[in-house]
């Protein structure tokens, strides 16, 4: 574990001088003396037996320590591993979760599977013997998408999975929406692909494990996104006590969810420390990471929306087909069953509901949570049939919306599928929307892009997702005030680029009325309760207990200033670092008193789910002769409660924005059908969206509504830019399309998909 501080003149976001002046620390500037390094040897194909693996030549290479193989993961005994559903599904079947070795031992599951791997003195060392390393495989038939896992006649990934199905899921009544489908006047029907996406975030990945004989403990230096659950995890898979893992990061460059496992590399890295003695340090390549990284989203919904004569909802019925790829990842089964099923009637009151959710097993990298965590794709399907019966109904999509949002003497709204929304405006929020966004002068808008041969498109938006409940029922922060004066706050979430010392310590600066650079903001470096940063809940959850450790600190401060003062601690008053026994001159700085009593106190609390949401309306023109789209309007408006620093947010916002206009664009992970190789392992193949020519200018207006359920009253905020845009620029898109007769699409709209679509409808 280590530490993060700020220690230069406060400009902006207080890491950033850090970070932007190479003074960072990631996963690659952890190197510990007498390293050793490890290589992987991956499956380059997606299914096989594998017959044998070879060693003996990369033993004899230069410079080479050991190589393991499955036999020695298997012998491990490391073949079990902790995933986040734990409660049954469908008809009271339990997840199931097949046995896995940290090392591919009898079989390959999908193309970059780690099968061998080989420690050396050097990485090129390593490198260079893991090639020549032999391995033969009985090529196995493969099936990289989940509807094809789940039909008849698929190749079996798991014996213990028949039929490749991980895990079978419902929410709601299925009686109560057959009932609600029989009186329908009207059902509009959807079937989506929410392609397979390859986070990539711009740090590679990496760990270096280091087994510590004197304790029996194993350290990890690594990327994370917060120390309790990658402990969780590892001690899981090694089937040893939590208190014998301790984690050690510092800077973390990107997560957007995957950074959240115990990977394979990491426990077969600790085992051969453990075994060697010496540290072993292994940093992925892009192209590795490709192959092993956890990918995010890919499902396959088909939805059915049944309103009534007057256009109210009167039923919602998805079927949900989630691919988990080769193996459970910890959060991926949560990521697309409960997560999404929280808010599945979106903003709307829809007093039926029903949703079947079925897990395969498939030929490709596991999936695990992404930006949304299956949050953005449940907002997705409804916002998209929502649009898509407007159009059918002929009615303006604002409208229908209006006309079936949760009424607002409703709140707090139980939903169908069991969950409380707090208070929210959403008729406030889209009216603001409306108007930020000059919904009536579109037609004119649409003419003039006619004129110049364009197609235009306007896409709306409204959406409410369920953040702030995390794993851990309780989140603690730290605080001492130590004998040099300063502050230390310390939590166990971690940045990974949401700029957490800046709000955090600006929560613990405001409520003490001192200045932030007094503040140091630690994370990871005590082991305390709490969670990790995910789900858009670290401010709810530490950044609350921030503050309720801050005003600890002021109470305690008074008892100890009263001793100092010969005072009554009821006879204290407290205001900008400073204790003064009240009506008398007598006084001492926060400062001073730490200098003669230094103090630590615990700020603590289990705070709730929160419920931001918001209306993101787009506008987006397509050029039909090549297929090339801009988005020409973002206009958001959100609320996301009180906001604790607003140039964060805006930042939050766009980075999420631009990452589902990324996948809405170009972003994809494709593999190939008959092969199982992935088509898209490099940047020249798999598009990252790019800053300033995607998102132009994404206009932002905040509208807080405070939470009642953390004591900042403050919402997440990370993730609800992708849980938005992709619905509103898909709705965009199809609104431009559809005059053409173009009835649906999926995402990626490339040019070339785009193009093709055109001329189709030409004929
Ligand atoms: N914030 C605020 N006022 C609010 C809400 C939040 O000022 N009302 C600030 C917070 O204090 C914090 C930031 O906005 O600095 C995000 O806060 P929050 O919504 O609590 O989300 P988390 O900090 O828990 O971040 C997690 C979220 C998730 S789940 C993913 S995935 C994600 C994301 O944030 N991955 C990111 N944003 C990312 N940003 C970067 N740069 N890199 C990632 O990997």
């Amino acid at each position: 574990m280590s530490d993060t501080h700020a220690s230069h003149p406060f400009h902006g976001r207080v890491e950033d001088h850090r970070l932007v002046t190479g003074t960072g620390k990631y996963a690659a500037d952890w190197n510990l003396p007498g390293q050793l390094y490890a290589a992987f040897v991956r499956s380059d194909r997606a299914h096989a037996e594998i017959v044998s693996v070879s060693t003996g030549n990369a033993l004899k290479h230069p410079g080479v320590k050991k190589v393991y193989t499955g036999k020695e993961a298997l012998a491990a005994g490391f073949t079990k591993y902790f995933v986040l559903v734990n409660w049954p599904g469908r008809g009271g079947q339990h997840i199931i979760k097949p046995p896995r070795p940290m090392l591919a031992a009898d079989r390959v599951r999908h193309v970059g599977d780690a099968l061998a791997m080989v420690v050396a003195d050097s990485a090129l060392a390593a490198q260079d013997a893991a090639e020549l390393v032999e391995v033969e495989y009985r090529d196995l038939p493969a099936v990289v998408h989940a509807e094809e896992a789940l039909g008849s006649g698929a190749p079996l990934l798991h014996p213990e999975a028949p039929g490749n199905l991980a895990y079978d899921y419902e929410s709601g009544s299925e009686e109560a929406v057959n009932a609600a489908f029989a009186q329908a006047a009207h059902v509009t029907r959807l079937k989506v692909e929410i392609s397979r996406v390859a986070p990539n975030p711009m740090e590679l990945r990496g760990c270096t494990a280091r087994y510590e004989p004197k304790d029996d403990t194993y350290h990890l230096y690594t990327c994370i996104q917060g120390i309790n659950m990658m402990r969780r995890q590892f001690a899981a898979i090694a089937d040893i006590p939590e208190e014998k893992v301790v984690v050690h990061a510092q800077d973390v460059g990107g997560s957007f969810g995957q950074r959240s496992a115990a990977y394979p590399e990491y426990v077969m890295q600790a085992l051969a420390s453990k075994e060697l003695g010496r540290p072993v340090q292994w940093i992925s390549s892009r192209a590795e990471g490709f192959n092993s990284d956890t990918h995010g989203r890919a499902n396959t919904v088909t939805g059915e929306l049944a309103l009534d004569r007057d256009g109210r909802f009167i039923g919602l019925r998805l079927d949900w087909i989630a691919d988990m790829g080769a193996y459970l990842s910890a959060t991926g089964s949560a990521s697309h069953t409960r997560n999404p099923s929280a808010c599945m009637t979106g903003v709307y009151k829809i007093p039926a509901l029903y949703g079947r959710f079925r897990l395969a097993f498939t030929n490709t990298v596991p999936v695990a949570a992404y930006r949304g965590a299956g949050r953005p794709d449940a907002a997705f399907v409804i916002e998209r049939l929502v649009s898509q019966a407007a159009f059918e109904l002929k009615m303006d999509p604002a409208e229908l919306r209006r006309k079936n949002f949760i009424p607002k003497d409703a709140f707090p709204y139980k939903t169908p599928t069991g969950s409380t929304y707090e208070a929210t405006d959403l008729h406030g929020v889209l009216e603001r929307a409306v108007k930020f966004a000059d919904w009536k002068g579109f037609a004119a808008r649409r003419k003039k892009s006619e004129k110049a041969g364009k197609l235009r498109g306007l896409g709306i938006a409204t959406v409410i997702e369920n953040t702030g409940a995390g794993m851990f029922n309780k989140d603690q922060v730290e605080i001492e005030v130590n004998a040099a004066g300063e502050i230390h706050a310390y939590t166990v979430s971690h940045s990974q680029g949401q700029g957490h010392e800046t709000t955090f310590g600006q929560i613990v600066a405001d409520t003490l009325g001192v200045p932030q650079e007094r503040v140091r903001i630690r994370q990871g470096v005590k082991v305390l309760f709490g969670n990790h940063t995910g789900g858009s809940r670290s401010t709810v959850g530490a950044g609350s207990a921030m503050k309720l450790a801050a005003q600890k600190v002021i109470e305690q401060g008074k008892s100890l200033a009263a001793e100092v003062l010969e005072a009554e601690p009821s006879q204290m008053d407290y205001s900008k670092g400073t204790f003064q026994v009240r009506g008398t001159r007598k006084k001492i700085s926060l400062a001073e008193l730490a200098k003669k009593r230094p103090f630590t106190v615990m700020g603590e609390g289990s705070f709730g789910s929160t419920f931001p949401n918001g209306c993101h309306i787009t506008e987006v023109e397509i050029d039909p002769d090549t297929g090339v789209t801009e988005i020409v309007a973002y206009n958001a408006v959100d609320d996301c409660g009180n906001v604790i620093n607003h140039t964060i947010v805006e930042g939050q916002v766009h980075g999420a924005v631009t990452q589902g206009a990324g996948q809405i664009f170009g972003e994809q992970v494709v593999y190939d059908r008959a092969t199982g190789q992935m088509l898209t392992g490099s940047f020249s193949d798999y598009y990252m969206p790019r800053a300033g020519k995607l998102v132009r200018d994404i206009r932002m207006q905040d509208a807080p509504l405070p939470s009642i359920n953390n004591a900042l009253g403050a919402k997440g905020v990370g993730e609800s830019g992708c849980t938005a845009s992709m619905p509103s620029l898909t709705n965009a898109m199809m609104d431009a399309l559809r005059p053409l007769g173009i009835a649906s699409l999926d995402m990626p709209f490339t040019p070339a998909k785009v193009w093709h679509a055109i001329q189709a409808s030409k004929k």
